[in-house]
């Protein structure tokens, strides 16, 4: 059984995680556009993940007998700056994500539910990991340039860049 307090909490989680999914769609397809066809892979591969994270929120607010609810939610820039800009949004938006996570755990420990703080410890360990990774695609921009071959280059290292599926 959900309080009321977490169940808001829960719902607002599903909405982050459905905007993520959107906002890394519409960078996709900015890549795409630009002929960037290895980011842009890597970042439909993301905004999969991002919709696998709500999903797993949505069951499991359903399951423990609450309402998982469909919100609107603002609209996603249809373009960017550049690649680096691109990047560098999405991890400002990992860190608010990460933010959110940390306050929604807060609030279990805070109203004793155990249950839903150790559901929430993969969301814990999965922004750490997103966290990382885009730091160090930053990291990979910043020494390779985007100038001339450094472009092609970046792109390929980030379209070789492992998928994952959850
Ligand atoms: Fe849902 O993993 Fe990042 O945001």
């Amino acid at each position: 059984m959900l309080s009321k307090k977490i169940e808001k909490a829960l719902n607002d989680q599903i909405a982050s995680e459905n905007y993520a999914s959107h906002y890394y769609l519409s960078m996709a397809s900015w890549c795409d556009k630009n002929g960037l066809h290895g980011c842009a892979g890597f970042l439909y591969s993301h905004a999969d993940q991002e919709r696998t994270h709500m999903m797993k929120l949505f069951h499991y607010v359903n399951d423990a007998g609450a309402h998982a609810r469909v919100t609107a939610f603002k609209e996603s820039p249809e373009t960017f700056k550049s690649l680096l800009d691109v990047f560098k949004l999405v991890l400002k938006n990992e860190r608010l994500v990460s933010a959110q996570i940390n306050r929604l755990v807060d609030i279990c420990l805070s109203e004793s539910d155990y249950s839903t703080f150790n559901f929430l410890q993969w969301y814990v360990a999965e922004q750490h990991e997103e966290e990382l990774q885009f730091t160090r695609i930053l990291d990979l921009i910043k020494i390779t340039g985007l100038e001339g071959r450094g472009l092609f280059l970046v792109d390929k290292e980030i379209g070789a860049m492992p998928k994952k599926t959850n």
